[in-house]
């Protein structure tokens, strides 16, 4: 059977790139592959909003490993699984990989940080990285069983360290043996990730997370030739967000849920996301 890695692998087209819906939840994950995303992005800022702390290495792996084990139960997408800095160093690594290759992630994707980490697109977070050769260890630490693939995120950019720096950065990753090179940005503008892939070799594909510059379509993203992999990165957990605060601000304004009722799921449509029918079929067969 093939496996989750080899199926991302072969959705990686530089020249169609593959889309993947973020998730914090096994509900939120079976909604985005039921919407038609390629693959699940198992995001660490997502689940450490969904327990209210900040995304800086305060959750345990073994959370975002039980998270990421009741993603991939429910539903069939490829899982990209944010591990972070990898919780440590090389050897951390090491040890880290083969667990989620255990619960059939088909990526992970590691960072250039420094552990603990401080999220991305926070103003003014501590943005340390670790030495080139260094993450090049942890690349190769990441591949040492057959697994899922290798995503190497650097950071460069975020850092301020500028673009020949992320260049290479990229560069040395990919000669490290990772599967694809995620390069991130906060700039409100898309211009640094523009004129970074233009600068690409190709070598591998690139993975973005256009979270801070949203005007860049997908259609854009593809025209461009380099990317594999685009992440929507947050919009599960701020999609909840919005409608949970509009509708609980909605009951109290109104005395009463009468109003909100026909703005939300059905009970009927929960009861399908339980896999309801797949219980009443079992029960049916083995309750005696
Ligand atoms: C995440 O979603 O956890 C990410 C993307 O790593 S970002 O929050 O933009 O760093
Ligand atoms: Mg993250």
């Amino acid at each position: 059977m093939e496996t989750p890695a080899a199926r991302l692998r072969a959705r990686l087209d530089t020249a169609r790139p593959a889309i993947a819906m973020s998730a914090h939840n096994a509900l939120s994950a079976k909604l985005a592959a039921q919407a038609g995303f390629d693959a699940i992005w198992g995001s660490g800022f997502e689940l450490s909003a969904a327990h209210a702390v900040p995304d800086a290495s305060i959750l345990s792996w073994e959370t975002h490993l039980a998270a990421m084990r009741a993603m991939v139960e429910v539903q069939d997408a490829p899982l990209v699984a944010d591990i972070d800095t990898g919780s440590g160093n090389a050897v951390s690594v090491a040890y880290l990989v083969p667990r989620y290759a255990a619960i059939g992630v088909a990526a992970v994707v590691m960072e250039d940080k420094t552990f603990p980490k401080d999220s991305s697109l926070r103003e003014n977070a501590r943005q340390e990285l670790v030495r080139i050769t260094e993450f090049q260890g942890k690349i190769e630490a990441a591949r040492i069983e057959a697994g899922p693939l290798v995503i190497a995120r650097t950071e460069a950019l975020i850092a301020g360290l500028g673009q020949d720096e992320a260049l290479r950065r990229g560069e040395a990753y990919a000669e490290a043996g990772a599967d694809a090179v995620l390069i991130h940005s906060k700039q409100k503008a898309p211009d640094e990730i523009i004129a970074f892939c233009r600068a690409w070799s190709g070598r591998v594909p690139l993975v973005l997370v256009p979270t801070s510059y949203p005007q860049l379509s997908f259609a854009d993203v593809a025209a461009l030739g380099k990317v594999g992999l685009i992440i929507c990165g947050n919009h599960a957990i701020r999609a909840a967000v919005g409608a949970m605060r509009d509708t609980f601000a909605r009951i109290l304004a109104e005395g009463g849920i009468g109003g909100v009722e026909a703005h939300i799921a059905s009970v009927q449509d929960v009861f399908a996301l339980q896999g309801d029918d797949r219980m009443r079929a079992i029960e049916k067969r083995f309750l005696r």
